[in-house]
């Protein structure tokens, strides 16, 4: 396949004591004639001058070429490790830009890889999340993603698949037959098992999610319950501000802690209550739509106030759906005794925001009912696409073991089997849409 020859800067923007302009396409090998007077020994490290169309140096630098098909993209790649000021870089992008290359998109060597069967679609996405991890166990991963641990699970499933269709398939040309070969409990058993396979890939596929993106929390709760003193002990900051005034909190906080390496997006809110104040008004109409957006919502309630019609009017606003986890803060000023317990609203977390009692309970909790069980040996990271084609593809895995229970119609149960291979090769990139790639890619830096 013949494309045109990107280049872009690899390395980020700024001073640094390298910078990296990286090149890949057919016109590499011209490009480097010209730009360093020869075609470099492949794969060596090689001390170059670049060189101005005059024949002046631009800079001195590594060069390292990788001839197709073994290099990142698959195709030919030129890297050219200059000295890392940006006028300097900018220099050298113009230069090979002049000689035939065009700037690159973000993501299009990954693209390129991905195009020429370097990578799937999977493994290219670990690629970003490598990248943007945000703790160690993001990056660990990551790693284990780009390793290809998750590809090869997808893989196994689709294998699975692809032979249960044509056991199925071939029953269908003897008509006759078809019935006994599907209630024979070879068909019913190995379907069985395929679910069994896609349920523990689901399971490890959504730590994987977890562990990239993190769940949103809303701290929401009536003025003064100490909905920011809870912000501030949780991210173990004095991030928001905390007075004895109602309605100190206007705007949206947020902060990202972590919880044994899962993200949770921590969002103070302003106190829920009436108000004439325009700004405190509006404040409230951002916590109520900040609450609507959470993955769950935490309910601060006052120990010592204790509940009042203040509290049921938020609890009956809450939407059904939302996740909910009851706080009850101020337990200093009271008897009661920090961590978990029963309360007029079921289990409840009694902390003090003020002496930290309760606090390290609170993160057990929200651990626990986020559905994450740590940072286990061999989690792979995946993404929210990654999920939603293994949910799609478990509805139809459920209807072919409905078609099969019922009907017994072999046609249908392969139909069923195939639209599941369907959704499980979007992860891996078997069966992709070009927007999708589009959409993918762009979210990558420039230069990867
Ligand atoms: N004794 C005690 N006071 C607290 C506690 N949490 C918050 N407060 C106080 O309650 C008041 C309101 O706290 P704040 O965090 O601003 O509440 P918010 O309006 O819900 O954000 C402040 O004076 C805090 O110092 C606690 O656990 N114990
Ligand atoms: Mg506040």
């Amino acid at each position: 396949m013949s494309r045109d020859t990107i280049a872009a800067i690899a390395t980020p923007p700024g001073v640094g004591g390298v910078g990296i302009v990286r090149l890949s396409g057919e016109a590499v090998p011209a490009i480097a004639k010209q730009f360093l007077g020869q075609l470099p020994v492949p794969r060596r490290a090689l001390l170059q001058r670049f060189l101005a169309d005059d024949g002046e140096p631009i800079d001195e630098g590594l060069v390292l070429y990788f001839p197709a098909p073994h290099s990142y993209t698959g195709e030919e790649v030129l890297e050219l490790h200059g000295h890392g000021g940006p006028v300097v870089l900018d220099l050298l992008l113009q230069r090979v830009l002049a000689l035939g290359a065009r700037l690159a998109r973000p993501g299009e060597f990954t693209e390129r890889a991905f195009l020429n069967g370097k990578l799937d679609l999977a493994r290219a996405e670990a690629v970003a999340d490598l990248i943007e991890a945000g703790t160690a166990q993001a990056v660990r991963a990551a790693m284990v993603s780009l390793s290809g641990v998750f590809s090869r699970r997808v893989d196994a499933l689709v294998e699975g698949l692809i032979e249960l269709r044509m056991y199925i398939e071939a029953t269908i040309d003897f008509a006759e037959e078809a019935i006994d070969f599907l209630s024979d409990g070879q068909v019913s058993q190995r379907l069985a098992e395929l679910h069994q396979q896609w349920f523990e890939l689901c399971r490890d596929a959504g730590q994987g999610r977890l562990l990239r993106d993190g769940m949103t929390v809303v701290i929401a709760g009536r003025p003064n319950a100490g909905k920011s003193s809870l912000l501030n002990q949780l991210s173990g900051q004095d991030s928001a501000i905390v007075t004895a005034i109602a309605g100190t909190t206007r705007d949206v906080l947020r902060e990202r802690i972590q919880l044994d390496g899962m993200p949770l997006h921590v969002l103070d809110t302003a106190g829920l209550r009436d108000s004439d104040d325009p700004v405190e008004q509006e404040g409230i109409r951002r916590a109520w739509r900040e609450i609507a957006a959470a993955d769950r919502v935490v309910v601060v309630l006052d120990a010592v106030e204790g509940l009042g019609a203040a509290e049921e009017a938020i609890r009956q606003r809450l939407p059904d759906s939302l996740p909910l986890t009851v706080v009850r803060n101020k337990i200093d000023l009271t008897e009661l005794t920090p961590g978990e317990a029963q309360g007029e609203w079921g289990t409840e977390i009694r902390v003090s925001a003020k002496t930290a009692a309760g606090i390290d309970a609170l993160r057990e909790h929200l651990k626990h009912c986020m559905g994450y069980t740590g940072g286990g040996e061999g989690l792979f990271s995946a993404r929210r696409r990654h999920l939603d084609a293994l949910e799609r593809g478990g509805h139809h895995l459920q209807a072919a073991q409905q078609q099969l229970d019922i009907l017994q119609a072999s046609e249908l149960v392969a139909e069923e089997l195939r639209l599941a291979h369907q959704c499980f090769g979007e992860i891996t990139g078997t069966f992709t849409a070009d927007d999708l790639l589009g959409r993918i890619f762009s979210s990558f830096c420039i230069g990867k």
